[in-house]
């Protein structure tokens, strides 16, 4: 089914530093985004913080000696910005880079390859105070903090991402107003956002390069890819636009090294500042493509024309508690729609495993044999354990075995895949959306007293069983559990 050889294929859990890690102000942390808006903002409608979470940062050894029991070869985590560089930038926590030594080398003891993302949404607070990226400076700080990484961890670090969904982390801080600093439908903004972390990651992938290192080095994107609903008036046109919103200034800058021709345009004819793109820049992006592409695949972006009426955002937080349905409204390029056939979970996100194979494909027709690794699929949901703590999630398991069979599809169809994350490795601080929605193979036990228990759900056995039969040989890895 898969050209290469299967033992080379990696399979794992995937986990990031604020919501998993705990430790929120341990061993010389400085305070990150998210700790002032998860203790300060009104806008944490749960009020849930991830000053706790499952405290990742004292039980690492529990949460991969489990992943090395389920089969897995693999753990992407991230690296927490404020823990290293606790001002952002210039001086080094010691007490940071030996957390993160004593995970890399016990992913390696345990035959986990460390997949490690240096930005997953927790901006340093001094950094996020001076805008974020929508401020140039941060670019550098980037680069900088990405350098000191590089040195402390890339002798035994083999795959780097730069950011995580860089989109997906601009569009819920300046478009949904959901994550910090929390505006909304700001167009500069967000675009202005998408394009400092595009030169961050191009600018943080030469520096890699330049430092003789050999491991590899790509970016995570959220799945954007677009689909039309039929009887859309104009399909070619909605396209375009929806690729410039979503994803091409993304993949064009890191996998061609290049702006996408039609972007300026665009943003012109659109009234959207432009001004963040300079010449300069241009050489950062030739200079600077990813080696891969990870894919955070859950949904697709299924739209259609929409011309009369406001531009509006739709965003869900409160699960069962809303009937909202997550999505957008812009007057005059396109909205969001719904396909009566498909599921959608509680959150208002649509269930589509069929957006696997269809991301993956449209990703070869664009950018051609790139290596991709899904670097997230899962479902989250609310959750019971029956009275040992053990979690029958069989919508989980029905939900990533479609998404799975899928993306074996796409490989059998010439896709380049690499490798699977789980998302998430156990239940973990989910955003604005707190504790009750969870991803996890693994239960982790928040009740008061229960000390965080780690209880392995069904979804652990089955995604064993998945890697065994994979490795066997077989055509339907997890169909026999
Ligand atoms: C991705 C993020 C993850 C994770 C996941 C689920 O976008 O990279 O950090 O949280 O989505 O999203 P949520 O927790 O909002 O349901």
């Amino acid at each position: 089914m898969v050209l290469m050889d299967r033992k080379q294929f990696l399979w794992g859990g995937a986990t990031a530093a604020y919501q998993c890690e705990g430790a929120w102000n341990e061993d010389g942390k400085g305070l990150g985004e998210w700790d002032v808006f998860s203790h300060e903002s009104p806008l944490n409608i749960n009020g849930a913080t991830g000053d706790v979470s499952c405290d990742f940062y004292h039980r690492y050894q529990e949460d991969l000696d489990l992943a090395a029991e389920g089969g897995h070869n693999t753990f992407r985590f991230s690296i927490s910005w404020s823990r290293i560089l606790p001002s952002g930038t210039g001086e080094i926590n010691q007490g940071g880079v030996d957390f993160y030594n004593r995970v890399i080398d016990y992913c390696l003891s345990k035959g986990l390859e460390p997949n490690v993302t240096l930005f997953h949404y927790d901006l340093p607070d001094v950094l996020a105070r001076k805008g974020g990226f929508a401020n140039r400076e941060v670019i550098d700080a980037f680069v900088e903090y990405a350098e000191v990484c590089f040195r402390a961890f890339g002798d035994r670090v083999k795959l780097w991402v730069t950011i995580n969904e860089p989109r997906y982390y601009a569009y819920c801080s300046n478009m949904v107003g959901n994550y910090p600093p929390n505006h909304e439908l700001d167009f500069d903004r967000y675009f202005k956002v998408v394009y400092n972390e595009a030169v961050a990651s191009s600018r943080a992938v030469a520096l890699y390069r330049s430092l003789g290192l050999d491991g590899k080095i790509g970016i995570v994107i959220d799945n954007c890819n677009v689909e039309i609903a039929p009887g859309t008036k104009d399909p070619q046109g909605i396209r375009l636009k929806a690729e410039l919103f979503y994803d091409r200034l993304m993949l064009d800058t890191q996998l061609r090294g290049e702006l996408p021709g039609a972007l300026i345009p665009f943003l012109r004819e659109n009234g959207i500042d432009d001004s963040f793109v300079l010449f300069e820049d241009a050489l950062s992006f030739e200079q600077g493509t990813s080696d891969f592409l990870g894919l955070n695949c859950y949904n697709r972006m299924y739209l259609t024309d929409y011309s009369e009426g406001p531009t509006e955002v739709f965003h869900n937080n409160k699960g069962a508690g809303s009937k909202k349905k997550e999505g957008i409204r812009i007057k005059d390029w396109f909205e969001t729609t719904d396909d009566p056939t498909t599921k959608r979970n509680l959150w208002g996100r649509e269930i589509y495993p069929r957006c696997m194979y269809n991301a993956l494909m449209g990703i070869k027709e664009r950018y051609g044999d790139i290596p991709v690794y899904i670097t997230e699929n899962g479902h989250g949901c609310y959750e019971q354990a029956d009275e040992s703590g053990y979690v029958e999630d069989d919508d989980r398991i029905e939900m990533m075995q479609g998404y799975i069979d899928n993306m074996f599809e796409a490989m059998k169809d010439g896709c380049n895949v690499r490798g699977y994350y789980a998302w998430s490795s156990m239940d973990l601080y989910s955003w604005v959306n707190g504790y009750e929605k969870r991803y996890g193979l693994v239960r982790v036990d928040f009740a008061e007293g229960a000390d965080l228990k780690r209880i392995p759900k069904k979804s652990y056995y089955w995604f064993k069983s998945l890697i065994r039969d994979y490795l066997a040989g077989s055509e339907h890895p997890g169909h026999n559990y």
